[in-house]
């Protein structure tokens, strides 16, 4: 593989083209009218012009993407997450053409994409699944019968949904019949099929995923877990790696289910296998994911892998260049996406210009983003503007140096959730690790975020300390504060910020 398009945009097309250009790979970059200026764009060897801002008139255009791809010799293209990442058809019209399609095969792809279809496969290797059906359900009497074999509360899953979405609880039988129509009809209008099943809705769960390498040649590795139970509406919010929960037994345990997960669709490539795990730390399988996730890095970070190389690597038919004895932890990583979003306002879409845009730095640091300062948000993408990680030697240096790299972090121009993130990772329930999918909605409201909280009366107590010590030593020279500039414009910052 000599030189890869990048069929997608924003930060994840320019952490593909980064380890391309290690690689020695000349990338190829295709764009919409509303990314002309981005540095993904700008970053690319060749970059082409795929149409007007929409995704349905640019980044989701198959056959315009494949013809790019014929006219400039391109020999792979990656989709990213998003977009075509997903999409079997594209895999399948990429591979026609002799383009190497870096991710899974059209037939992982279908059969994980089908919730009833991946949990029948994955049945035969004995992983455990939440009580329920794995057929699709019609009868109002027959999902009776079955509610009261498992019992209620139940969940009504759409099989072609996943992510959350077409999902629907039903708390007692008396609801059932209305929500399982309602749930058929969502189903055929969002997705165009009306297959929906029942699960024991399982109440407080975690939400723990683990990442998988397979080769062509039959070799599958697990790399551990991410935890991503901090979400709000099926939006993930923090990530980390490891979970603070799994025990080295039930690490190895969930490892072989995934990997299991991946023989069952005779997996390629990089995946996600998405658990839930109970307040008995009972695990179970609910969905695989056919691509690079957005919260790669956190397991990048703790293995010392590059994701994306290896998925090149294994695209041209290599064998893994290391085995499962190989891997070992390191240390912890945090992720938070920074949304333009406002935390004070009901996470409402911000849009506007980055003003002043300057990324924290440090050891330990790393900071996935597709924006520069004085570039506008684009409002026809995902809101997210960038992804900020950590790495240290255990999870409470992880949360101190996150909460720096937040602090240091200077975004104007947009609100974003920032603050929110160094809300949730400082709270008492995130730092005692004792928490699950309900964290946002159980403990915070946005007057948490307001400027009467402790934190900032603590900041006001050390800037009258400061101030008074400034007056006493009559200036800023032969005193501990660096200078007597420094704790106001900090205060000015930090005001802003909260
Ligand atoms: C569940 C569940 C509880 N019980 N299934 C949401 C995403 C999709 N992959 C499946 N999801 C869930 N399935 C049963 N039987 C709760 C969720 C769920 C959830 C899962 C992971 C992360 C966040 C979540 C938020 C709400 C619901």
């Amino acid at each position: 593989m000599k030189k890869i398009l990048i069929a997608n945009r924003g930060e994840i097309a320019l952490r593909i083209m980064k380890t391309c250009r290690e690689m020695g790979i000349s990338t190829v970059a295709v764009y919409s009218e509303a990314d002309r200026d981005a540095p993904f764009v700008k970053y690319a060897d060749q970059a082409f012009l795929l149409g007007p801002p929409p995704s349905s008139q640019s980044y989701l255009l198959k056959d315009k993407i494949i013809d790019l791809c014929l006219k400039h010799q391109v020999d792979g293209v990656h989709p990213g997450y998003g977009f075509l990442s997903e999409n079997a058809e594209f895999a399948e019209l990429a591979e026609k053409h002799n383009i190497t399609f870096i991710g899974p095969k059209s037939h992982a792809m279908n059969l994980m994409g089908s919730k009833l279809a991946a949990k029948a496969a994955v049945k035969k290797f004995g992983i455990p699944m939440v009580p329920g059906t794995d057929e699709a359900v019609e009868d109002p009497e027959e999902a009776l019968r079955i509610a009261k074999e498992i019992g209620f509360p139940l969940l009504i899953k759409a099989s072609a949904g996943g992510g959350g979405k077409g999902m629907r609880v039903v708390n007692e039988a008396s609801e059932l019949k209305e929500q399982m129509e309602r749930a058929i009809s969502e189903a055929i209008s969002s997705f165009g099929d009306g297959a929906v099943f029942i699960e024991k809705y399982v109440t407080s769960p975690r939400h723990i995923e683990i990442q998988i390498l397979a080769d062509t040649h039959g070799n599958i590795v697990h790399l551990f877990e991410r935890e991503c139970s901090i979400q709000r509406r099926h939006q993930k919010v923090v990530e980390e790696a490891p979970s603070a929960v799994l025990t080295p037994e039930l690490r190895h345990a969930m490892g072989e289910s995934a990997k299991d997960v991946a023989k069952s669709c005779d997996y390629v490539g990089a995946g996600t296998v998405e658990f839930l795990l109970d307040e008995n730390l009972n695990y179970y399988f609910l969905e695989m994911n056919t691509r690079l996730q957005v919260e790669h890095p956190v397991t990048e970070m703790i293995t010392g892998v590059d994701l994306v190389k290896e998925q090149i690597l294994v695209a041209r038919g290599e064998k893994l260049s290391f085995t499962q004895e190989d891997l070992k932890i390191n240390g912890h990583a945090l992720e938070v996406r920074v949304y333009a979003e406002d935390p004070e306002n009901d996470f409402l879409p911000d849009i506007g210009t980055l003003k002043r845009y300057v990324r924290p730095q440090g050891t330990g640091i790393r900071v996935d983003d597709g924006f520069e300062e004085g570039m506008e948000i684009p409002i026809y993408y995902d809101p997210m503007i960038s992804k900020l990680i950590t790495h240290a030697t255990d999870r409470n240096n992880c949360i101190s140096r996150m909460t720096r790299a937040i602090d240091e972090y200077e975004i104007n121009g947009i609100k974003t959730t920032l603050p929110f993130c160094r809300y949730a990772i400082n709270h008492e329930a995130f730092v005692s690790g004792n928490f699950d999918t309900h964290f946002v909605k159980n403990h915070f409201s946005p007057e948490d975020l307001k400027p009467n909280s402790d934190e900032l009366k603590r900041k006001a107590a050390i800037f009258m300390t400061y101030l008074s010590k400034n007056r006493k030593a009559g200036g800023s020279e032969n005193n501990d504060s660096p200078s007597s500039e420094t704790p106001t414009s900090n205060w000015a910052k930090n005001r802003k910020d909260y």
